[in-house]
């Protein structure tokens, strides 16, 4: 049996279903790196069915490992994440709305948050298969801040059944 760990790093999810989707998740891996979130890790890139949406084209999907020693604080994190997104050309008209870039701050170490700006932990990541199995593949014994329960653990017990697949260029 592997031990639960506790978080020490932060974790963003990326998403795309407009234009060129590869493209554009590479233009906001590099956009997090130029305003300085050192990334550690990428998990491999799935194509999804969309969720909780109007149907619409299908997603690809990743999560991206922030390393802990430079981490900006988590306020800063995610204005340079919103403007990573504004910079690539994303607008938000209608919610739920195909995206050429979505930036989704999931995880800041164990750390909650709870203002109009920033929800941390995510709300919604432990229900979402697209998310799921991209960080367990980087953290398989991450353990959730309020759930108590390990990335592994979530994606066993979870109801979402929606197609989650390897993306082969
Ligand atoms: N994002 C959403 C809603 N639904 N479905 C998939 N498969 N992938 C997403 O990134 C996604 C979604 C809201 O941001
Ligand atoms: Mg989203
Ligand atoms: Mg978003």
């Amino acid at each position: 049996m592997l031990e639960p760990k506790a978080s020490t790093h932060s974790y963003v999810s990326l998403g795309s279903n407009l234009g060129d989707r590869a493209g554009n998740l590479l233009l906001g891996i590099r956009g997090m790196f130029d305003a300085g979130m050192g990334i550690s890790r990428l998990s491999n890139i799935y194509e999804t069915e969309p969720v909780e949406t109007l149907p619409q084209p299908a997603f690809l999907n990743m999560v991206a490992e922030l390393s802990s020693n430079a981490l900006p604080p988590p306020e800063q994190m995610m204005a340079s994440l919103l403007r990573v997104e504004y910079a690539l050309g994303r607008t938000r008209e209608t919610a739920m709305a195909p995206r050429t870039i979505d930036l989704d701050f999931l995880l800041y170490r164990a750390e909650t948050r709870n203002t109009e700006f920033l929800t941390l932990p995510h709300p919604r990541f432990h229900l979402r298969r697209f998310v799921l199995t991209p960080l367990a593949e980087l953290a398989p014994r991450l353990v959730h801040p309020t759930l108590n329960l390990t990335v592994t653990d979530l994606l066993q017990n979870l109801e979402d059944r929606s197609e989650v697949k390897r993306w082969r260029p």
